[in-house]
């Protein structure tokens, strides 16, 4: 596989998400704004032409245009080379895709787009934040991390004793949400998350993208 393209931001999770499984796969990627030679504006009719949702990442390999991260992650996690990502065994596969599932969907929405992006954006804090609507969430946060906390209770990684693309997905999520302050955290100090967040950090090139 050649050098692939990350339409995004760093700063992005899943973006982050996506840098993770290129590197257990030992994939060479940039991440930038360009498809084919040219600049992508973001939310531009071109971005809306590359993704239904004009949102990031999207994954540029070759004539391959592939948005959404889960599809991106499996799409990696194909390759030949690095890291067996997804399990052989059909069952075990299947538990890895629902934590993948959850990690991308209901625990990014209840953790990061309803809840620390009232507080923190791309482009920094969020001026006046509304903090009566944070209350109001929080409890939906604490419910997502909770459901985290009672699976890595019992594993390593989330979805068992090896590292797979629901992880990949779901820790820099997490990561995030350590960083909020004090009287907004969700993640208390003594939750298993920290332990699991530096398990993942540990990995060979991993501390750099969750810098
Ligand atoms: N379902 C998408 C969600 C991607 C997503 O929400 N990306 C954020 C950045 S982390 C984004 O593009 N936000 C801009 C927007 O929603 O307009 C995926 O899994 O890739």
């Amino acid at each position: 596989m050649s050098k692939v393209t990350i339409y995004g931001d760093q700063r992005s999770n899943f973006v982050r998400s996506v840098e993770l499984v290129c590197l257990q796969k030992q994939v060479d990627y940039q991440i930038g704004g360009e498809f084919q030679g040219r600049l992508i504006k973001w939310k531009s009719p071109e971005h809306f032409q590359l993704h239904p949702f004009g949102k990031m990442p999207i994954l540029f390999d070759g004539d391959l245009v592939l948005a959404e991260s889960l599809a991106i992650c499996r799409y990696l996690a194909q390759q030949p080379q690095g890291a067996a990502l997804i399990d052989a065994d059909p069952k075990v596969q299947a538990v890895q895709d629902m934590w993948a599932t959850l990690a991308a969907g209901d625990i990014d929405r209840l953790l990061i787009r309803r809840y620390l992006l009232e507080f923190v954006g791309m482009d920094g804090l969020v001026e006046n934040p509304n903090l009566e609507r944070m209350a109001r969430r929080k409890p939906d946060a604490e419910q997502a991390v909770a459901v985290v906390e009672r699976q890595l209770q019992q594993h390593d990684f989330i979805a068992g004793d090896e590292f797979c693309i629901a992880d990949a997905l779901l820790v820099p999520t997490l990561q995030y949400v350590t960083l909020l302050p004090a009287e907004l955290a969700v993640i208390k100090q003594d939750s298993v998350i920290h332990d699991y967040i530096a398990r993942v950090r540990g990995m060979a090139g991993f501390e750099r993208v969750l810098a």
